[in-house]
C-alpha cells in the first residue's frame, strides 16, 4: 500500500469555521494551494478527504469505495435531510428505496407537475397586477411549496401556503447555520414531520381519501425490503424528501432571474429562440451558480488513489460548485455562457450540480427532472409572458453564504402580463 503522506494535509485545527468563512471555495483553494484535487483536513473534529473534480467524481461515485451511513453531521440530518431517509442508506436499502423515488418520475408525473408550475404561475402573476414591487424569491418559495403540495397530493388551503413556504424553505436555508437559526430549523422539521406523519395514518387507516396515483398514497404504501410499510416517522421524512426540494427550486427560480439580468446577450438569445436556447441557458445556471456546495460520505472500504491510502471510515467531501467550475472540465468556467451545452457530450461526473453519477443505483438527485421541468416552465414565464423592470437593489451573492442567494432576493416592479 502506498504511504498516505502522499496525500497533502490541512495541518493543525479543525477547518470548520474556517470552511464556513470560505463556503464554495474552500476546497478549490485548498486544492490550487496543494496542487493536488485531493487533500486531507479536518472538519467537524475528524480527518476528512475532499475532493473535486470529474475524475474524483468517478471515484467518489463508484458504489462500493463509499458508503452514506452515519456521513451527513448529525446537524444536517436534523435539518435538511430527517433522520432514517434515503440520503443515509446504502446497497439493497437504498436501491428499494430510491425504486420509490424513481417510480414518482414518469413522464406523466413530469408532466403534472410542469402544468401546476404553468398554472401556479398564472395565478401569482395575477395577483402581483395590483403589487407595485415583488420580490422574485420570496414569491418563488410560495409557488414552489404550492407546487410541491398539489404535485404530492398534500391537501391543503390556500391560507396556509406562506406557512408552508416557510417552514419548508427553513430546512435548507438554514441547514448549514450554527447559530439560533439552526434550532429553528429543526422546530420546522418537527412540525412538519408531525403533521405529515398524522396524514400518512390517516391514510392507511382509510380515514382520509387521497388519489392513487399522487405521491403522498404511493409512499404512504411503499413496501421496502422485508414486505412492511416504511415507519410513520421515515414515510414523513421521504415526503418531505419531496417537498422540501421542489420548493428549494426557488433559489435556481432566483438565480435564473439574477442572470437573465446580468447577462443581457444570453438573456436575448433565450426571448428570441425557444425550447432549445432555454435549456442551455437553464444548464449553465445550474452550473454557474452556487447552490448544494458538497456531498459526503464515508469510505466504505481502504482503497488507493491518488498514490495514497483511503481508510475504510474516513469522512469524504465531493465538491460539487468545484467540480463544475473545473478548468480540466470547462473552458472560461467563471464566464457566463449557455452556448456551452449546444452539442454537449458531458460525463455524469463533470456537470454535477445534483450530484453525479447515476440515478437509480447511486445517490444522484432523484428531482432533477423536476427541477428541469420546473425551471423551463419559470423561465418561459419571465421571459415570453411578463414584463417587469428591475429597481436599485443589491444583486450580490456570496461565495461564502451557504446556501447562497442574491442580497435583494430579486426585486420586480410593474410586472405586467405581456399582450
Ligand atoms: C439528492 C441537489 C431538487 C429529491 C440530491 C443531492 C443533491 C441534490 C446534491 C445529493 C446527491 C448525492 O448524495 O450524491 C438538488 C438541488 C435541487 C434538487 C440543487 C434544486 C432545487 C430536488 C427535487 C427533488 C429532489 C425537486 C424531488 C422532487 C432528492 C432526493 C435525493 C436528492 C430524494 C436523495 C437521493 C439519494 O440519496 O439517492 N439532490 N436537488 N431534489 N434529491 Fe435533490
Ligand atoms: C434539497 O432540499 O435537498 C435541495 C437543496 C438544498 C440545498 C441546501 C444547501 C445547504 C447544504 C449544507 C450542507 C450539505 C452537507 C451534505
Amino acid at each position: 500500500m502506498t504511504n498516505d503522506d502522499s496525500l497533502p494535509k490541512d495541518k493543525g485545527f479543525d477547518r470548520s469555521l474556517q470552511m464556513l468563512k470560505e463556503g464554495y471555495t474552500f476546497i478549490r483553494n485548498r486544492e490550487n494551494k496543494y496542487h493536488s484535487p485531493v487533500f486531507e483536513t479536518k472538519l467537524l473534529g475528524e480527518k476528512t478527504y475532499c475532493m473535486v473534480g470529474e475524475e474524483a467524481a468517478k471515484v467518489f461515485y463508484d458504489n462500493g469505495k463509499f458508503r452514506r451511513q452515519d456521513a451527513a453531521p448529525k446537524a444536517v440530518e436534523k435539518t435538511l435531510f430527517g433522520e432514517g431517509g434515503v440520503q443515509g442508506l446504502d446497497g439493497e436499502d437504498h436501491r428499494q428505496r430510491k425504486e420509490m423515488f424513481m417510480s414518482l418520475m414518469t413522464k406523466d408525473s413530469l408532466d403534472d407537475i410542469q402544468s401546476i408550475t404553468t398554472g401556479v404561475w398564472k395565478k401569482y402573476v395575477n395577483r402581483w397586477k395590483d403589487r407595485e414591487k415583488v420580490t422574485l424569491y420570496d414569491e418563488s418559495k410560495k409557488m414552489m411549496a404550492e407546487t410541491a403540495l398539489t404535485w404530492a397530493g398534500i391537501p391543503f388551503e390556500e391560507k396556509d401556503v406562506d406557512e408552508w413556504a416557510k417552514e419548508l424553505s427553513d430546512l435548507f436555508e438554514k441547514a448549514a447555520d450554527v447559530s439560533i437559526s439552526h434550532f429553528l430549523s429543526r422546530r420546522s422539521r418537527s412540525k412538519a414531520e408531525a403533521w405529515i406523519e398524522e396524514l400518512v395514518d390517516e391514510i392507511r387507516k382509510g380515514e382520509r381519501k387521497v388519489r392513487e396515483t399522487t405521491p403522498l398514497f404511493k409512499v404512504s404504501f411503499h413496501k421496502d425490503k422485508n414486505g412492511e410499510l416504511l415507519e410513520l416517522h421515515t414515510a414523513a421524512v421521504e415526503i418531505l424528501n419531496l417537498i422540501r426540494p421542489i420548493t428549494a427550486v426557488s433559489v435556481y427560480i432566483t438565480f435564473l432571474g439574477l442572470a437573465l439580468h446580468d447577462f443581457p446577450v444570453a438573456a436575448e438569445e433565450v426571448k428570441e429562440g425557444g425550447e432549445e436556447e432555454r435549456k442551455r441557458f437553464i444548464q449553465e445556471v445550474r452550473r454557474y451558480y452556487p447552490f448544494f456546495p458538497f456531498v459526503i460520505a464515508r469510505v466504505d472500504k481502504d482503497f488507493t488513489y491518488h498514490g495514497a491510502s483511503f481508510e475504510e471510515g474516513t469522512l469524504t467531501l465531493l465538491d460539487l460548485y468545484g467540480t463544475n467550475h473545473h478548468p480540466d472540465s470547462w473552458s472560461k468556467p467563471d464566464s457566463f455562457q449557455p452556448d456551452r451545452f449546444h452539442n454537449w457530450f458531458g460525463s455524469p461526473f463533470d456537470f454535477i450540480p445534483q450530484g453525479g453519477g447515476d440515478h437509480e443505483k447511486g445517490h444522484r438527485c432523484a428531482g432533477e427532472w423536476i427541477t428541469l421541468r420546473i425551471l423551463n416552465e419559470s423561465l418561459r414565464v419571465l421571459t415570453d409572458s411578463i414584463t417587469y423592470h428591475l429597481p436599485e437593489q443589491n444583486l450580490k451573492y456570496e461565495l461564502n453564504d451557504i446556501p447562497s442567494l442574491p442580497k435583494s432576493g430579486i426585486e420586480l416592479e410593474y410586472v405586467k402580463k405581456k399582450g
